[in-house]
């Protein structure tokens, strides 16, 4: 699979389309253009179900298990964690899991959440030394009675959980912090390479809601610095009567926004998922000004099934998988990279 960056250089050179938000608003509703709210009424809509849909083009292989799960008529909780596992995994991406970039001291330190459609939810943060927190995140979750173990104390609850230790600092993830040290400019830009949290959201045959979300934060990071992503509302949220979300981008500026949970509070006062996120969007301007320089992105799945997403500037792509399409799509946006 390609990754981001060759993926951008082909729609650079014109090999590839890029779809921006026509497809989005097309299957969310047809009165998202422009600036106007509109209140949608769900009540009688049919349910879209079951439904895949996750964070940049490492979504096309996360959706992969996640779909084979909600197609055999499993559950959405199943499919999150199954299908960021992968990602997890996989050592070439330089933000998720093992082969993540370090902090400016060389640990790799990991962060994730997930939540169910009854409401529970599990996360670690600051986890080092195991490939996959998503899994860690959900004993949490199911075997304890907390939401949240960081650090030290989540490692010893993995070890006891029977997570093997390993180390997550690959030759090549090493090599690149090595090169950062040379000047140690700490620049938390993101959108380029050191980013690609996961956040993935899906429903399933029943109707149930569930997400996942997991990464290694930003790249040579203050140790100890936790993002967006493992904390409940923020990152990520699932209300089983409304929709989920989920975040991607400067975690620092989702928190202040609690943006997960207000894109799906916005659900709830009827806007559309595409609505929603353009509005926690717009949030974070009121908050930062005009100049900010970061990436922001949301997605949302509303409890009919309908989806979309929003970014502060181009280029987020997420990846959909339903029954009848299972493809990579671009979220409409506020303003261009310059
Ligand atoms: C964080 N939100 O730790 C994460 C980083 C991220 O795409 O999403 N990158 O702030």
């Amino acid at each position: 699979m390609k990754n981001r960056r060759d993926f951008l250089k082909l729609t650079a050179l014109g090999g590839a389309a890029v779809v921006t938000g026509s497809l989005i608003q097309s299957c969310d509703t047809d009165k998202t253009k422009g600036t106007a709210v509109s209140k949608q009424d769900n009540k009688n809509k049919p349910i879209q179900k079951p439904v895949v849909i996750s964070t940049w083009d490492h979504g096309m292989q996360a959706n992969i298990p996640a779909w084979e799960i909600l197609n055999n008529g499993g559950s959405a909780l199943d499919a999150v964690e199954a299908g960021v596992r992968v990602v997890e995994s996989d050592p070439n991406n330089s933000s998720v899991g093992i082969g993540g970039a370090p902090d400016r001291e060389g640990n790799v330190s990991l962060d994730a959440c997930i939540m169910d459609h009854k409401g529970m939810c599990g996360a670690v943060a600051a986890l080092e030394n195991i490939e996959n927190p998503i899994s860690v995140a959900r004993k949490v979750m199911e075997d304890t009675p907390h939401v949240m173990l960081v650090g030290k104390g989540a490692l010893e609850f993995a070890i006891s959980k029977g997570f093997e230790e390993k180390n997550l600092l690959t030759e090549d993830s090493k090599l690149k912090w090595e090169k950062w040290l040379e000047t140690s400019k700490y620049e938390p830009i993101i959108n380029i390479e050191n980013h690609d949290t996961i956040g993935m959201l899906a429903i399933d045959s029943e109707g149930n809601l569930s997400g996942s979300c997991t990464t290694s934060g930003l790249a040579y990071k203050l140790r100890g610095r936790v993002g967006d992503s493992p904390i409940i509302g923020a990152g990520l949220f699932v209300d089983n009567e409304i929709g989920a979300a989920c975040a991607t981008g400067l975690g620092e500026a989702i928190i202040r926004i609690a943006g997960s949970a207000i894109v799906v509070e916005l659900m709830r006062h009827g806007y559309s998922p595409t609505e929603a996120c353009k509005e926690a969007v717009e949030r974070i301007i009121k908050i930062h000004g005009k100049d900010a320089a970061f990436q922001i992105g949301f997605l949302a799945l509303n409890k009919q099934g309908e989806y979309g997403g929003y970014s502060l500037f181009s280029q987020f792509n997420f990846a959909i998988t339903n029954k009848s399409k299972n493809e990579l799509a671009y979220t409409e946006y506020n303003k261009e990279w310059t």
